[in-house]
């Protein structure tokens, strides 16, 4: 039987093979770096009301994905202790913006920006992830560069991505893009993504309506729940 949830451009999945074993929710970079009080995004002066926004709608759905079956997975930016997978030109970008050149790997309120292990790079307690779900530790804004995420997918059989988190024209974008071209069929949440900026934010969304869902499509958090109430 074909299950499709109300998506703009086209009711999505393309197929109607909506299933939890071939659906995943990808939560992208919920860490306190991105959404939290002296991480990095507050450090660089951007408001961080709009990337906390996702917060609330995020926890309603991964409860209900996780009980429906669903797989989680979850990604955090950062980078090793030793900056060895820390690209040049993304550490000196980083220090224009902001407080006194800081910028990632550099000590902050939240201990080293963005480096692995420091507390600025947990993914936030209200969205932690359970014992079993998978977390991907990605070095870019990509989710699938230099990351085992695709073979894990192919692994579990999962065709169908539905992606949250943020930020919605940078992390989520990134990976909407690489899932895409591998083939993937994606779904980008409105409700449950969010940008440092509402007008990238809105773009980024409308982006995914153009040729026909030239990325996929978007939807809202409800939408989902209800297709997954008739799975
Ligand atoms: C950024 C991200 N914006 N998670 N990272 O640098 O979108």
């Amino acid at each position: 039987m074909e299950r499709f949830v109300q998506a703009n451009p086209y009711p999505w999945p393309w197929n109607g093979d909506l299933r939890p074993a071939n659906t995943a929710l990808v939560v992208i970079d919920m860490q306190t770096d991105f959404c939290g009080a002296g991480g990095y995004v507050d450090k660089m002066g951007y408001d961080i009301s709009l990337t906390r926004a996702p917060i609330e709608p995020l926890k309603k759905l991964m409860a209900a994905m996780r009980r429906a079956g669903c797989h989680l997975i979850h990604t955090r930016e950062g980078h090793r202790p030793d900056l060895s997978d820390l690209p040049a030109n993304k550490r000196w970008r980083s220090r224009q913006i902001g407080t006194a050149g800081t910028g990632i790997g550099d000590a902050g309120p939240m201990g080293r920006i963005l480096v692995r292990g420091e507390a600025g790079w947990e993914i936030i307690p209200e969205l932690a992830p359970l014992p079993g779900e998978i977390v991907i530790d990605k070095p870019g804004k990509g989710s699938f560069c230099a990351t085992d995420l695709e073979l894990i997918l192919h692994t579990r059989g999962i065709a169908n991505l539905i992606l949250t988190g943020i930020t919605t024209d940078v992390c989520v974008h990134t990976t909407l893009r690489e899932a895409n071209d591998r083939g993937f069929e994606c779904l980008v949440l409105s409700d449950c993504t969010a940008a440092t900026d509402v007008g990238n934010h809105e773009a980024a969304l409308k982006m995914i309506t153009m040729q026909g869902g030239v990325f996929g499509a978007h939807a809202t958090s409800a939408a989902v729940l209800d297709a997954l109430a008739m799975t």
